[in-house]
């Protein structure tokens, strides 16, 4: 028997929902731990989570072998999902090239390191809380930054996309744009204005691996959204 992965995830966490999207795309089972960032002052923060991700973020997930115990904890999504393609190479979701390679990376940091990053909860919640700013205006905040970020995104997938963001291979740039583009919806982004973000993730979640790891189909969706 081979190891087994156990997910630590939010229903409605875009960095959760990459990694369901690129587990459910290499075909892997994975158990499924909610971790509500909201309930009991954030699930985030309970000690026994910490122990496995000090940075109090989800996902994490756990790598265990037959006999049960944790052989590996891994955390930061694009960390994950890097560790899921050196283990679960097929199907490949980096292209073979370097050059390629590199592309599909610069696309995923462009939501992972400058997008998500500014509308994360915990920046929505600080914004709140210690600048005495309205929820509407947190939510402009992140919609904000949101849409930058796309402008520019959307001038790269003009030069890469094919039916997904790279070509027609669907790689880590299409499980970390999917969920960037559910958060831009949230957040009432009109996304008329990103052509060829929008025609991208409609192809993508076409896909059962899209569909499977989607907010709206998690064990720990409230009923009202599903
Ligand atoms: N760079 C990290 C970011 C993880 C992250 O920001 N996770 C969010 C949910 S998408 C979170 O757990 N936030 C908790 C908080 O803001 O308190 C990754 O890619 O995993």
């Amino acid at each position: 028997m081979a190891n087994s992965l156990r997910l630590y995830s939010y229903f409605r966490s875009s960095c959760s929902y990459r990694v369901r999207i690129a587990l459910g795309l290499k075909g892997l089972e994975y158990e499924y731990v909610p971790v509500h960032l909201l309930q009991d002052g954030g699930q985030q923060f309970s000690d026994s989570y910490l122990q496995r991700n000090p940075v109090a973020e989800v996902p994490t997930l756990e790598v265990l072998n037959e006999a049960g115990d944790v052989v590996a904890t891994v955390s930061q999504s694009v960390a994950i999902m890097e560790y899921l393609e050196e283990c679960y190479p097929e199907p490949a979701l980096l292209p073979s090239e370097p050059a390629d390679r590199a592309k599909v990376r610069q696309l995923v940091e462009v939501v992972n390191s400058s997008i998500q990053p500014i509308q994360n909860l915990k920046v929505m919640k600080k914004l709140m809380a210690q600048f005495d700013v309205e929820r509407p205006v947190a939510v402009e905040w992140a919609a904000y930054w949101i849409e930058l970020g796309f402008k520019g995104l959307e001038k790269l997938l003009v030069q890469t996309a094919g039916t997904y963001s790279f070509g027609d291979q669907l790689t880590l740039a299409d499980a970390a744009l999917v969920p960037q583009e559910y958060n831009a919806r949230r957040f009432k982004i009109d996304m008329e204005q990103f052509p060829t973000i929008a025609r991208v993730c409609e192809a993508a979640k076409a896909l059962p691996a899209f569909q499977n790891a989607a907010p709206e189909s998690q064990p720990d969706t409230p009923e009202d959204l599903k």
